[in-house]
């Protein structure tokens, strides 16, 4: 058994994967400022299935499992002090770290959200290294990155796991072979923010033999887990709105409520997708396999299977019968690309993904059919343009 600290386990991800690892028999400490909560009410948004507080959470599980997770609050970006002590107290074997602003959209709404994103997220990274590093604690960090930092680059070749293989000339003239972090192309502040993280770990893993995997993870979707569908207080949080909302679970909610899709631009936009039970999984699979001390950041793409955005639209509307609608693209980002990613780490661990296929069906009737009452029709809109000149894509009617 090892004892692992959860930074951000009150959210979409972090909370299933704190459960099961709490029912892997280990002993789990969430650390989180719930700041994704305090989103929620400032935006007059919430969940599409009722989340209970973290208190109710945590006694719900230890009702069901007999497991006790220890809950922390603390803010890891502007606590320090705080974060230090728990490092130093707890001496965790691995930090599972999902605690930053996680949407492109909030990322670009302004002014206050853009400079909210990028101090919260760089420096909660940053303060997690530092501690470890004052702490003298050989601690396996495993991240929650992004597919995002690669770019959308178009076909013809397949994104490798982190690292690019290129030739340079040496002093003479002949081709060597190198391996270098893949440049990124961030398509927001958000995603901008998962770039300087990935210089962050080179960084420490280089200075300081801080061991980390780095995991590029595409959009998630689905909700429920093994353990959450254990108690109806345990259910996981379901994001909808124009914000939060990724597109397959927009897509899901909208159908159920007879909103046409929001399908943007053309939706040639083609990424990768996980399901959340797949999180969970590929987790535990990268905590069982950690870097030694000394290697570089160990980074995984976390992906099963890649879709265009206007290919995932018409089987939503084949499963629902939901309109599919074509509007004006909010970002700034390529109309059409092809994407094709490398899970090769993952597949040879032994994870045998879910595919969209599989679980559409239980998504639509557990999820976004039962809590169809909850929708919040004035919440779909898309509220976040990427610039002037693609703010006129809001402007349109609904
Ligand atoms: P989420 O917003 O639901 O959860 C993030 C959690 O971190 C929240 O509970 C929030 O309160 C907490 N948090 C944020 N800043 C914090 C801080 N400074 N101190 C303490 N706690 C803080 O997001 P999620 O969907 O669970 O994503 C988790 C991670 O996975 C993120 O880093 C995200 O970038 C990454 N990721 C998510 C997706 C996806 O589709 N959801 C895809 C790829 C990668
Ligand atoms: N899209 C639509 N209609 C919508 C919403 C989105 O067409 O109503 C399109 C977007 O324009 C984009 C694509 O769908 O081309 C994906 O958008 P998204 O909101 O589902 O996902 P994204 O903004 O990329 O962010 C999500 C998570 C983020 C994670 C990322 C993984 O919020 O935390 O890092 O997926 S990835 O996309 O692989 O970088």
């Amino acid at each position: 058994m090892s004892k692992i600290l959860v930074l951000g386990g009150d959210g979409f991800c972090g909370w299933p994967t704190a459960l099961h690892l709490s029912y892997l028999g280990h002993d789990v400490v969430i650390v989180d400022n719930l700041s994704r909560r305090r989103i929620d009410a400032e935006m007059g948004a919430q969940s599409l299935t009722p989340i209970s507080t973290i208190d109710v959470r945590l006694n719900a599980w230890r009702e069901v499992s007999g497991n006790v997770i220890r809950f922390q609050y603390v803010d890891i970006a502007k606590d320090y002090a705080r974060l230090a002590a728990l490092v130093d107290t707890e001496r965790p074997d691995a930090i599972v770290h999902f605690a930053e602003q996680r949407s492109a959209p909030y990322s670009m709404r302004g002014q206050v959200e853009k400079r909210y994103t990028m101090d919260n997220n760089v420096c909660g990274t940053h303060n997690l290294l530092v501690a470890l590093v004052e702490a003298d604690l050989d601690c396996h960090v495993v991240h929650l990155g992004t597919m995002g930092v690669y770019g959308y680059y178009g076909a013809g070749f397949e994104i490798p796991e982190g690292y690019l293989k290129v030739k340079v000339p040496d002093d003479n003239g002949a081709l060597i072979d190198r391996e270098i972090l893949f440049p990124t192309q961030p398509g927001s502040v958000y995603h901008l923010t998962k770039s300087v993280d990935q210089l962050l770990f080179q960084y420490y893993a280089h200075n300081d033999g801080v061991r980390v995997t780095d995991l590029h993870q595409g959009v998630v979707w689905g909700t429920q887990t093994q353990e959450t569908r254990l108690h109806p207080a345990l259910v996981n949080r379901f994001d909808y709105e124009g914000e939060y909302g990724t597109v397959l679970n927009r897509f899901l909610v909208q159908a159920a409520i007879g909103y046409p899709l929001t399908v943007h631009g053309t939706g040639g936009q083609t990424r990768a997708f996980i399901h959340v039970e797949d999180t969970v999984r590929c987790v535990e699979l990268a905590i069982a396999n950690p870097p030694q001390r000394g290697d570089r950041v160990k980074i995984l793409n976390q992906a099963a299977e890649t879709l265009r955005v206007r290919d995932l639209a018409e089987l939503v509307s084949r499963f629902t019968g939901a309109v599919v609608n074509f509007v004006p693209n909010p970002r700034e980002e390529a109309a059409e690309n092809d994407l094709r990613v490398s899970n090769a780490t993952f597949r040879g661990l032994g994870l045998d993904p879910i595919l969209l296929t599989d679980a559409l069906l239980t998504e639509t009737l557990e999820i976004s059919d039962r809590y169809v009452d909850r929708v919040d029709r004035s919440q779909i809109r898309a509220r976040s343009a990427w610039n002037k000149s693609r703010r006129a894509a809001l402007e349109e009617p609904d």
